[in-house]
């Protein structure tokens, strides 16, 4: 066998992923599941900061809309770095020590998500929670 021959048969197969991927998409996926597209709203902008030695979210519970493309500026106001993250929508950043750290996401699910510090920090880490609402 030479090396075109390889060649062919792995772009033919990389061909046979995408188109079914596709189909999937467009035929198969039942709709609750699929992302719920940006709406036409301008940008829902929340400020949030973590509080200086509570551990603490400031708000600790965030609304939004299903489909809302949402900022969050937070201020880290402690001297050392926390972290924000909420895994459904895939988002871990650092929130550097004293600092405003914008978060954008688009909130493309509807429910509702923890979300906490990833970066160890201290004593409170553990309880530096909160959650996001994701309304339909
Ligand atoms: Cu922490």
């Amino acid at each position: 066998m030479n090396n075109g021959n390889k060649f062919y048969k792995l772009l033919f197969f990389g061909f046979f992923l995408v188109t079914s991927g596709i189909v999937y998409q467009k035929y198969y996926r039942p709709m609750e599941i699929a992302p719920i597209p940006r709406n036409n709203q301008p940008p829902v902008e929340i400020t949030m900061r973590v509080i200086e030695d509570k551990w603490t979210w400031d708000p600790a519970e965030i609304r939004v809309k299903a489909g809302d493309l949402v900022r969050l500026h937070i201020t880290n106001e402690d001297p050392f770095d926390h972290g924000f993250a909420v895994e459904a929508f895939g988002i871990n950043r650092r929130l550097f020590a004293r600092r405003e750290t914008l978060v954008e996401f688009l909130a493309s699910k509807a429910g509702s998500f923890g979300f906490y510090c990833s970066v160890p920090c201290g004593e409170g880490h553990y309880r530096q929670t909160g959650i996001l609402f994701v309304e339909e």
